[in-house]
């Protein structure tokens, strides 16, 4: 396995971090290429939660070299207070490597994201706020400031001018806030200019040598395919490819390089933020989904919207992406429910789909269409194989990866990082 993709299936929180923190121990390059500290993963070793945000869930495991690629826009601050808060808990952080082309979410960034949605009111896209939307949107208007700008002055200082230029504009006359200066956003890059130097490299050259050495490269997707920029639910997305392509762009290696792409369900479905979700469920059962799988985002804390599985879904991930492999997780979190729906098609207006509908407004009334499966009452958390699942448990698991376009490799039957049945 030279090169493998992990990336989310539905709309996020699927369990990317403790899949990726799962095959670390046999990676020697764990590289995020995508999004920010939007992402919110959470790992669990033994007693220690780990909730890592900017930097890849690789960085918990000895030995892999964790990597920052160019797609990914990272806040500096925030960079730093995670790398101290890992260093204070013994992890070594020492290997990490930053993309020079990398773009840096700054202050007018976040502040931009979080006044664009108190204006767009009863229409909000619900993102994290922390920049993400505005710092992509630089980065196509060319008017983004890259890593590598933080080690010329005078660099910097135009860039900042250009993008100051427009958005105090904005910032003062639209959204009645105060204008902010080169000065404060140029002092508050150049200070860690120094501290960053030495993890800053050409890390699609470092991931091509890796791979030409024949070393194991592990590409951990942000956010998940329902929230991507081209693929997702449009404009209720993030703003970052978070496909398996993405990894390609945002990392810089040939598509041809990637020979596994794994996807990552949850055995149900959620979604944070606003937005189609056609099974999403108002009743108590939704709110037994919460509170058994613990719903809450790992970024803001928002309790998640959360629904039955969809298979439609799972079949336009699988195909989007090419997924390999599916690991299903939070099986555990379905036990004691008497009879489990899953979603097999669409009624929209009267009409089937069997598949997503390409219209994004027929998606968002689309009603499910539902087959119920047989719960099981026992406990799985110590399930190791297939055959330790109840035998309802595993008829649900083959009848989803009937339904899902790709088989189910692995099943998550609770947190912890080795709470996980593997088939294949
Ligand atoms: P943004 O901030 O511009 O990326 O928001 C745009 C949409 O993308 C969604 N989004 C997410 N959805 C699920 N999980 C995410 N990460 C955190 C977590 C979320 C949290 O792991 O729990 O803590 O709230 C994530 N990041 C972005 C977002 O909800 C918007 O719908
Ligand atoms: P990510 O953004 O995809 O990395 O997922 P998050 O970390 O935001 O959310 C997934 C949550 O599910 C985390 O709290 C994990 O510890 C937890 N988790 C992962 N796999 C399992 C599982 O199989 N069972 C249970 N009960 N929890 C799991
Ligand atoms: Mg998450």
């Amino acid at each position: 396995m030279p090169a493998a993709v992990i990336i989310g299936a539905q709309w996020g929180d699927e369990g990317k971090g403790k899949a990726t923190d799962l095959l670390a121990g046999r990676i020697d390059y764990v590289v995020k290429f995508n999004g920010g500290n939007n992402a919110g993963h959470t790992v669990v070793i033994g007693d220690e939660k780990y909730a890592l945000h900017l930097l890849p869930s690789g960085i918990l495991t000895d030995g892999v070299t964790p990597v920052i690629a160019n797609g990914v826009v990272i806040d500096i601050e925030v960079l730093f207070g995670e790398l101290e808060a890992l260093s204070a808990r013994g992890v070594d952080v020492s290997k990490l490597l930053i993309s020079a082309n990398a773009h840096v979410i700054t202050h007018y960034h976040r502040t931009l994201d979080k006044v664009t949605e108190r204006f767009l009111g009863k229409r909000q896209i619900g993102t994290t706020g922390r920049g993400i939307g505005p710092t992509y949107a630089d980065k196509i208007n060319r008017v983004g400031i890259r890593i590598q700008d933080l080690f010329d002055e005078n660099i910097l200082r135009q860039k900042v001018e250009a993008a100051l230029d427009q958005k105090n504009h904005l910032l003062v006359k639209v959204f009645n806030r105060r204008a902010i200066t080169v000065d404060e956003i140029v002092d508050d890059l150049l200070s860690y200019a120094e501290r960053l130097r030495p993890m800053v490299a050409d890390t699609a050259l470092v991931l091509h040598e890796a791979l030409e050495r024949g070393e194991t490269v592990l590409f951990e997707g942000g956010q998940a395919t329902m929230l991507d920029v081209d693929h997702g639910t449009y404009p209720f997305v993030t703003s970052s490819n978070a496909t398996s392509g993405g990894a390609a762009t945002g990392a810089g290696i040939g598509p041809n390089r990637i020979d596994r792409v794994i996807g990552i369900v949850k055995a149900y479905t959620t979604r944070v933020g606003a937005g189609p979700f056609p099974t999403e469920l108002f009743d108590e059962s939704g709110e037994f989904l919460r509170k058994t799988g613990f719903e809450f985002g790992t970024t803001t804390g928002r309790p998640r919207r959360c629904g039955w599985y969809d298979a439609p879904i799972a079949r336009y991930t699988a195909r989007i992406n090419g997924v390999t492999d599916f690991v299903m997780t939070k099986l555990d979190v379905l036990t004691g429910l008497e009879r489990i729906p899953v979603c097999v098609a669409y009624d929209v207006d009267g009409e089937r789909f069997d598949e997503l509908p390409v219209s994004q407004s027929d998606f968002h009334h689309a009603t499910p269409i539902y087959e119920e499966f047989p719960g099981w009452s026992e406990d799985i958390t110590g399930a190791r194989t297939f055959q330790d699942l109840p035998e309802n448990a595993q008829k649900y698991v083959l009848a989803i990866e009937a339904m899902s376009g790709a088989r189910i490799s692995a099943i998550g039957v609770g947190p912890g990082r080795d709470a996980i049945v593997v088939r294949h």
